[in-house]
């Protein structure tokens, strides 16, 4: 089987005991966005230094085994001139990169979407890999109404997924397969559950056809959730039961870890499921941990607000959110300690 030894190494240092993945691989639109809300100006210079507040936020490592970037990032330098993938490296953490290249309507089916990309990414990782990445990511978006994603949008998804999978494998390089199922709208918990059934069905099938090895991936999905328009919000333990029921019944245990994105939820929300999910399935076939990027980011940005003096700060509340998350995927978080923290 192709690369399976380097694929294997990458995977037994992505699943390392209390530790997760950072997504930082936000694009420049999505940065612009983030940061525009906060009223920080989005230039080359001001994205490379709250990276670098993060990456250099000393202890992370305890908690981190990777960080997906985004391409601008491979290139970007530490202020004391060291290329920010070497940085993370010389920290034991692995650096990672978004290879998809965004979405875009799927013809012949009104709503849905799919992602771009698959052309020349072979040429691309050869190129990542020579720049420190070891994993990669690629993100398929589902929006949720009574009609979608449609039977067309599920297959056609999970197609590109497995095709974008068995290329990273090809290049040795650890594919993070994410098919975000999305909390906009008022859609009930049953729906996004009868949704997300359907999506990992799909992938899961195109994965095999495609032969994937799975014992060589990482599944980043979202949490089984009601829409974000219909409250009340559901428990950790509705969440968590509907969850692991669509996992047990979807993934196959040969993968190795399931690593979830926050999708939208607020920071103590994402720990809370996250740890429900391993309290209640404490010997899971999968590791159950995270890959969240606003969950692990909101206060740090929100305390750096783009200035200097504020960096020791926004590092203080990065560290806190990896601390609660490395608890919560062993299942020993607790609200009193995030009221403690
Ligand atoms: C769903 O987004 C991924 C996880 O982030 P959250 O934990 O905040 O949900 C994230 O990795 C995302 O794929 C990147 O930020 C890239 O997003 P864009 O919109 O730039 O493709």
């Amino acid at each position: 089987m192709r690369n399976e030894a380097e694929l294997r190494a990458t995977i037994a240092k992505m699943v390392e005991p209390g530790k997760g993945v950072l997504a930082a691989d936000e694009s420049i639109p999505t940065i612009t966005k983030r940061f525009k809300a906060l009223n920080i100006e989005s230039t080359e210079e001001t994205r490379r230094a709250y990276r670098t507040l993060l990456f250099t936020t000393r202890g992370a490592e305890e908690y981190l085994s990777g960080i997906i970037l985004f391409e601008e990032t491979l290139t970007q330098k530490a202020d004391d001139g060291t290329p920010l993938p070497e940085l993370l490296i010389r920290h034991g953490v692995m650096p990672g990169i978004k290879v998809d290249k965004g979405t875009v309507p799927l013809p012949a089916a009104p709503g849905d979407l799919i992602t771009q990309g698959l052309d020349g990414l072979g040429e691309r990782l050869l190129q990542y890999k020579a720049q420190g990445a070891r994993f990669a990511k690629w993100r398929e978006v589902y929006g949720v109404t009574d009609v979608n994603p449609t039977p067309l949008g599920v297959a056609a998804n999970a197609e590109v997924l497995a095709r974008y999978a068995s290329i990273c494998q090809d290049a040795g390089i650890v594919p993070i397969v994410e098919p975000e199922v999305l909390i906009d709208g008022d859609h009930t918990i049953e729906r996004c559950y009868e949704v997300s059934d359907a999506v990992l069905h799909a992938v899961f099938d195109a994965l095999h056809r495609h032969r994937v090895m799975l014992e060589g991936m990482v599944l980043k999905p979202s949490m089984v959730l009601p829409g974000k328009d219909r409250p009340p919000k559901a428990s950790p333990q509705k969440v968590a039961e509907a969850t692991l029921q669509i996992l047990r019944r979807n993934v196959p245990a040969a993968v190795p870890s399931i690593n979830f994105l926050s999708g939208g939820q607020s920071p103590d929300e994402a720990s809370a499921n996250l740890n429900a999910m391993n309290v209640m399935y404490p010997h899971a076939p999968w590791v159950l941990s995270f890959s969240y990027a606003r969950a692990l980011q909101d206060p740090a940005m929100r305390a750096w607000a783009g200035r200097k003096e504020n960096v020791a700060l926004a590092q203080a509340a990065f560290y806190r959110r990896l601390k609660m998350n490395s608890l919560a995927r062993s299942g020993k978080w607790s609200e009193a300690m995030e009221r403690a923290a």
